[in-house]
């Protein structure tokens, strides 16, 4: 299987992240693609290309022009303020206030954020404009013909709606490339996000919309992050009514659980009729995972991966998350190498 890789993502490293009341180093951090890529290359898993540049069009079919303008020229204006910090968002337009968009810098940071899970640095815009780059790549590589790619993107993307960041992510990479299969000709698309936490940013830009299923195996947003979208009576509006499937598990889920739901999103998957199946790839789910609720064992990859090959549809395998840095490659390739064993 191919791999689509930037080192550009390395211009991403936030400083830190506020967690149980302390501001802890950031989970979603450089090394983190670089144990992936490393587990890449050590189980020779297949060639390793730089993405393709495929400009701004295919990244505005999702995002709002608006919110791509400030997230490309926040840096520049925090660091025309001079702060040593990273710029991260403390006011959101919650019930009660509008949503207006005011001239101040955090006044607009806040209304293009939905959590402070998001910092941007000096490097965030290029990293984030590079792993959607290395999505559309992946696209490209299927376009061409052939049965799956892995596009290991850093930073994620799954929480990042049209005109919001959050929760480590800014530019939605999944669904960036599922709109570029529709450009392409495909007329049915399916995601299949296995990320620990749910996909907020993908469901919601697809809700209304019947050419692209929106499957999540997820945290149930009762107990867990993103807390505010991810139910299961969360089934789609207007034309998309029936084409969201949301599958959220209790805290301490293991494979029995989570494998069941898998069957159950690929059934769903299968009797859709995609032409092409997205996953978005979060290891999250390991029992080790510091900040996350099921438990997974590295083996249940392999499975993993096996069941989403049975569904027999060319698959784009898009980086999510994934937070116990010295297994996130071991688990990310155990999918892969399942998905091509089975
Ligand atoms: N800073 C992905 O796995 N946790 N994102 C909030 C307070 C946010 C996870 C804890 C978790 C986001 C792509
Ligand atoms: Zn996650």
């Amino acid at each position: 299987m191919l791999t689509v890789y930037s080192d550009d993502h390395r211009l991403h490293h936030g400083r830190c992240e506020l967690i149980d009341g302390e501001l802890k180093p950031c989970f979603e951090m450089p090394s983190r693609a670089d144990h992936v890529l490393q587990r890449v290359r050590q189980q020779n898993l297949g060639e390793v290309i730089a993405p393709t540049d495929f400009g701004r069009a295919p990244i505005e079919r999702i995002h709002d022009r608006a919110y791509l303008e400030f997230f490309e020229g926040a840096w520049a204006r925090w660091e025309a303020m001079g702060r040593p910090g990273d710029l991260m968002p403390f006011t959101w337009p919650a019930r009660t206030l509008r949503g207006v968009i005011p001239d101040n810098l955090h006044g607009q940071l806040g209304y293009y954020s939905f959590d402070g899970g998001a910092p941007i640095t000096a490097g965030t815009w290029q990293a984030a404009w590079s792993a959607a780059q290395v999505a559309l790549s992946g696209h490209q590589h299927l376009a061409g013909g052939a049965r799956s790619a892995f596009a290991l993107c850093r930073p994620p993307g799954h929480h990042a709606a049209a005109d919001l960041m959050g929760g480590y992510c800014y530019l939605n990479n999944v669904a960036i490339a599922a709109q570029a299969f529709l450009d392409a000709g495909c007329k049915r698309v399916a995601i299949l996000d296995v990320d620990y936490h749910h996909g907020n940013g993908t469901q919601s830009i697809f809700y209304g919309r019947d050419d692209v299923l929106f499957t999540s195996i997820h945290g149930d947003p009762r107990f867990e992050f993103p807390f505010f979208l991810g139910y299961a009576d969360e089934t789609g509006e207007g034309a998309g009514e029936g084409f969201n499937l949301n599958l959220p598990l209790p805290a301490g889920s293991a494979w029995a659980a989570w494998g069941a739901a898998l069957d159950s999103a690929c059934e769903r998957i299968a009797a859709y009729g995609a032409e092409v199946v997205l996953v978005s790839l979060g290891v999250d789910t390991f029992k080790e995972d510091p900040i996350s609720q099921f438990k997974l064992d590295s083996p249940d990859y392999l499975r993993m991966g096996e069941r989403i090959a049975r569904l027999g549809k060319p698959t784009l395998f898009v980086m999510e998350g994934g937070y116990a840095v010295e297994e996130i490659g071991i688990n990310a390739v155990n999918v892969l190498e399942g998905f091509e064993g089975a």
